[in-house]
């Protein structure tokens, strides 16, 4: 059976200036849709490419004292680098400048002019050059260009006219029969009016410059930039001359970009196909715009973020994601530093790195860190492979229908479900009792089942991050090879040697106001938890002295603290040494519970902890804190803990 294909392209960007994060957005999106469809086995071609000709490249060059051609090739090599680093596979990348595009456009020029749809005669009207825009009159709001707000140039030249108005009524029933064609829906609707509104026909060359690609036989005219950058969606598969590739491909599934450009590439573009006796692409996309403080982000705005410094700080994968998830797909989103920080640190650290990192440290501890074979499955363990079922199809309707951040916060309630499970059948306490043996088999593979579900469904979004916890789960034939088939439940094979290595997602410290090198260090006799649990009376017992108020208790600062990592004290039997993760930052605490914990059972667990505990020093490793643990008559000592589904940092009350 012949193969399905999916043909997907992003805009091509103007070398005007280095590409910022709005248009690494789409690339990314794009890129994640690419690798996604790769993954269901169908045979993709992912086009980008650079939008390199027009008045507004020649005078940024004219400006800068070099040649158009020199300028756009230091640009677009700053984009090829930009798209290496965010891991961005594409199979094509178009310069408008390219000997093989020029002949493309120069092509569709002659056919359309051969068929009588473009006729010379004089455009007298205004131009956007930052838009590289034609406007009427009536169009523009307070003289200035509708679309970026800034002013216009009146033009009066002799022009090549395209009749686009001949097509209107055909446009609009194909938009009417293919109602998927414009997307979002609530966009379609404004291209309709558009259109119903009335269509002008497009001017499509220019003679007061000529970087550009030159009409065929009429000298001094060079073709509409954006007549030349739609064409390159044809030229990438090959058109005119590899007839063969062209079959092949066209028309594109999904051309993808944000709503400024939606009105060429659902108007513009589908009149040129139609004039060219071509099929019209499947899906036109127009996602809505990052903005920064709520302002388009933009070059001239100055308020552009730089993702090639991002990438530096934070590293490729916390940006995709942070792209992919926070912004809604189709509506507006905003940008901040802040908000890519709290996202990596929620779900990437905490959810997901959490889940790897605590099940690599059990299983290790209790396994040798080789997969046991499940034993009987019981309710709890069903519950968690029915969720996982039913997470794992909806994600993938979700993805078909471009709700790529729905999709990832319904895989995350499952990331979250399996921290829960953890907390749930508490494996610490399976090892402790030879008897439940098989209970902690199963719990343990289903874990890493789990983990190996979701590093497949994962691969097209964060690569880099799918690898990692593909390598350290041990599973040794390679994920890239792997289709959506293997990520159905019940494949990982007992016997897996899983390989402990770094925590894949280290949280971000934000410093915490208070630094901890201004708190006072003591070196009085340790004061440990379960002693200072025991001394406390409880209130009844202390009569009425014994009350506070609220303000008195609000000086306390409880907060859930996750476990990162335990280890026994070196100097002391009754104490452990624990790295908690505090929400905003890392510390040590040193604990009087090596009696009654192993270390591993501690990791991944969500403690309470006094946080604004003066440090102490406690046989020669410093604490700053202390975790609260009740103790019953017995001796019995029990610290009080919460379940994953509260992030380290949230406050006790
Ligand atoms: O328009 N938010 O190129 P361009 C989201 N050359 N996406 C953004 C964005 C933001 N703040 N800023 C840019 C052109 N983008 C033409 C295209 S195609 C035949 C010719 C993304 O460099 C988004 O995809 O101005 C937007 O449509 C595109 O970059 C505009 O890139």
């Amino acid at each position: 059976m012949e193969r399905q294909k999916f043909y997907i392209t992003t805009p091509i960007y103007y070398p005007s200036d280095k590409l910022h994060i709005g248009h690494a957005y789409t690339t990314v999106v794009a890129d994640s849709l690419a690798r996604w469809h790769k993954f269901l086995g169908k045979e993709v071609r992912f086009l980008t490419g650079s939008d390199e000709h027009g008045q507004k490249i020649q005078r940024i060059a004219q400006e800068k004292g070099v040649s158009p051609q020199e300028y756009v090739d230091r640009i677009v090599a700053s984009f090829k680098d930009l798209w290496k680093r965010l891991n961005i596979e594409y199979d094509d990348f178009v310069r408008t400048t390219e000997p093989r595009h020029e002949r493309a456009v120069q092509e569709v020029f002659r056919r359309i002019y051969e068929k009588g749809d473009i006729y010379k005669s004089t455009y007298k009207g205004w131009y956007c050059t930052p838009c590289e825009t034609f406007w009427l009159e009536s169009k523009l709001v307070d003289g200035n260009c509708p679309d970026c707000g800034r002013p216009v140039e009146l033009v009066e030249e002799e022009s090549y006219f395209f009749k686009m108005s001949k097509y209107a009524d055909r446009l609009l029933k194909h938009i009417e029969e293919h109602p998927e064609f414009i997307q979002p829906e609530s966009r379609r609707n404004e291209m309709v009016n558009f259109i119903k509104s009335g269509l002008e026909d497009l001017c499509v060359s220019r003679t007061t410059f000529d970087w550009g690609v030159p009409v065929p036989d009429a000298e001094g005219h060079v073709i509409y930039v954006w007549f030349d950058a739609l064409t390159n969606y044809l030229t990438g598969v090959g058109f005119p001359d590899n007839q063969e590739l062209f079959a092949k491909w066209w028309p594109a599934d999904v051309h993808l970009m944000a709503k400024e450009i939606l009105r060429f590439h659902s108007v513009i573009w589908p009149i040129i196909l139609m004039a060219l006796d071509l099929p019209l692409p499947k899906i036109v996309f127009g996602h809505g715009w990052l903005l920064f403080d709520s302002d388009k982000m933009s070059k001239s705005k100055g308020n552009v973020v730089d993702p090639i410094a991002l990438i530096q700080e934070f590293g490729v994968d916390p940006i995709r994601y942070f792209l992919l998830r926070e912004i809604s797909f189709g509506q507006d989103g905003n940008f901040s530093r802040q908000a890519l920080i709290d996202r990596t640190n929620a779900d990437l650290a905490n959810d997901l790195g959490n889940l790897l990192n605590r099940s690599l440290a059990m299983l290790e501890k209790y396994h040798n860190g080789v997969i046991p074979a499940p034993v009987q499955l019981e309710q709890v363990d069903h519950d968690l492979v029915s969720f996982a079922e039913v997470t794992i199809s909806k994600f993938r309707e979700l993805i078909d229908k471009l709700a790529i951040n729905d999709a990832l916060a319904t895989l995350w309630q499952l990331v979250r479900r399996g921290n829960k499970y953890i907390d749930e059948t508490a494996p610490w306490a399976l090892a402790k009792d030879p008897a439940r043996k098989g209970r902690l088999d199963t719990v343990m593979y289903l874990v890493f089942e789990l983990l190996r579900v979701l590093a497949l469904l994962l691969k097209s979004f964060i690569p880099e991050t799918s690898a990692k916890i593909w390598n350290q789960l041990g599973i040794e034939e390679p994920i890239d090879e792997l289709l959506v088939d293997a990520a159905e439940w019940g494949g990982l094979k007992p016997g897996t040697v899983t390989r402990k290595g770094d925590p894949i997602f280290p949280r971000i410290d934000v410093k915490r106001e208070a630094a901890s090198a201004e708190m006072e260090i003591s070196v009085k006799e340790p004061q440990v938890q379960a002693e200072a649990s025991k001394a406390a009376k409880p209130a009844a017992e202390g009569g009425q002295d014994n009350l506070i108020d609220i303000s008195e208790f609000a000086k306390l600062e409880l907060v859930v603290a996750r476990v990162i990592s335990a280890e026994k004290h070196p100097n002391a039997d009754k104490l452990l040494k624990l790295k908690v993760d505090t929400g905003d930052g890392q510390r040590q605490i040193v604990a009087g519970i090596a009696k009654h914990y192993r270390p591993e059972e501690l990791v991944g667990r969500n403690v309470i902890i006094v946080a604004n505990l003066k440090p102490a020093v406690l046989r020669g490793e410093r604490s700053e804190g202390m975790l609260l643990a009740a103790t019953s008559a017995d001796g019995t000592l029990e610290i009080v803990s919460v379940s994953g589904q509260i992030a380290p940092g949230s406050r006790v009350k």
